[in-house]
């Protein structure tokens, strides 16, 4: 599946909010190389789906399912711009996203979420007759909701959380071959008060590859000393995973970081992503350790030991490269 790589990378696409709304041209295989980054983005992406922490917002999004090179199949935002993983898409709890999802491959398809909430026609399967035929246009509705109290005093969760969509129609009624091709992304469920980062990264554990690629292609996540870096993490396909990130922790709670000092949620710099689960978090960029070119990996050793491996390269806090970090890319690049 990855005898061909991407023509558009997530290094670009995920640098900022910013160039993922501008949805910056596809560019050619990315290089490993360490170069400066922009400034962090200011303002939210509309496009996305993230509106603001008011509850109860309806938005509509138009999403493209198309081929791209590579013979993978991606989601995006406008046409020409699919992507593999596809938009990070984004609400708040309360709100209601309409996604019109343009099917513009001969294959039939789908969009079908974790996390939230649909009515059977939006359940995105071939069992709910839920999908697009080939060059169709069909509207697919995700509701959330905050945690609430139950009948008989029990308390309800809400939708908050890391989660994510993909295919469910194409190959198989379950979504097979389109998940393997690329149709996959992340979803993210904020509660209000949370707390919005500098920059996103999704990272898809998917069979043998991450977003598709493998080393020394895997993808490089770039951020400067001190930002709020945000990951997503999604596994897909036929494996099991365990997600690692060198000299960086986060807690094992719904965000990442604890919500007080008595917050009991341990620490863990290492996490199962099997098929069909979802997890994310927010780390300062080396913080405690400083800049440099960090690793991080499935940590099933011959998953790693074949591909299945990229470098967080976090930057000064001038955007500068770090002492050592370029040496560090190039044995990464020349297998190292
Ligand atoms: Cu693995």
């Amino acid at each position: 599946m990855t005898d061909k790589q991407p023509r558009t990378g997530p290094i670009e696409r995920q640098m900022s909010r910013r160039s993922m709304l501008a949805g910056a041209a596809a560019s050619a295989a990315v290089p490993v190389a360490a170069t400066t980054v922009g400034a962090p983005p200011a303002t939210a992406a509309p496009g996305n789906g993230r509106g603001n922490p008011n509850r109860g917002q309806t938005r509509r999004i138009t999403m493209y399912a198309e081929e791209i090179s590579g013979g993978m199949i991606g989601y995006g935002l406008a046409p020409g711009e699919a992507t593999v993983p596809g938009p990070i898409l984004e609400m708040w709890e309360g709100d209601t996203l309409e996604i019109e999802l343009v099917n513009n491959t001969d294959r039939q398809l789908s969009i079908h979420p974790h996390g939230v909430d649909y009515s059977v026609d939006s359940d995105g399967s071939p069992l709910n007759a839920s999908f697009n035929e080939p060059g169709e246009r069909r509207t697919y509705v995700w509701r959330t909701h905050s945690p609430y109290k139950a009948e008989g005093g029990r308390w309800m969760p809400g939708s908050a959380g890391y989660w994510h969509y993909h295919d469910h129609a194409m190959g198989t009624p379950h979504g097979t071959e389109g998940i393997r091709k690329g149709l996959y992304g992340a979803l993210i469920v904020r509660r209000k008060g949370d707390i919005t980062p500098d920059r996103q990264f999704t990272v898809v554990f998917n069979d043998m590859t991450i977003n598709n690629r493998i080393a020394p292609d895997a993808p490089l996540y770039k951020a400067r000393l001190g930002e709020r870096v945000e990951f997503i993490a999604i596994g897909h396909g036929n494996t099991f995973h365990t997600f690692h990130m060198h000299a960086h922790r986060w807690v094992d709670n719904r965000t990442g970081m604890l919500e007080g000092p008595n917050d009991p949620s341990p620490a863990i710099d290492n996490k199962d992503l099997n098929p069909g689960d979802s997890f994310g978090f927010q780390v300062i960029a080396g913080e405690g350790v400083g800049a440099g070119a960090w690793m991080y990996h499935c940590h099933v050793q011959f998953h790693s030991d074949q591909g299945m491996a990229g470098i967080f390269l976090v930057l000064n806090e001038d955007g500068s490269v770090p002492d050592g970090a370029q040496a560090a890319l190039d044995r990464y690049r020349d297998g190292g």
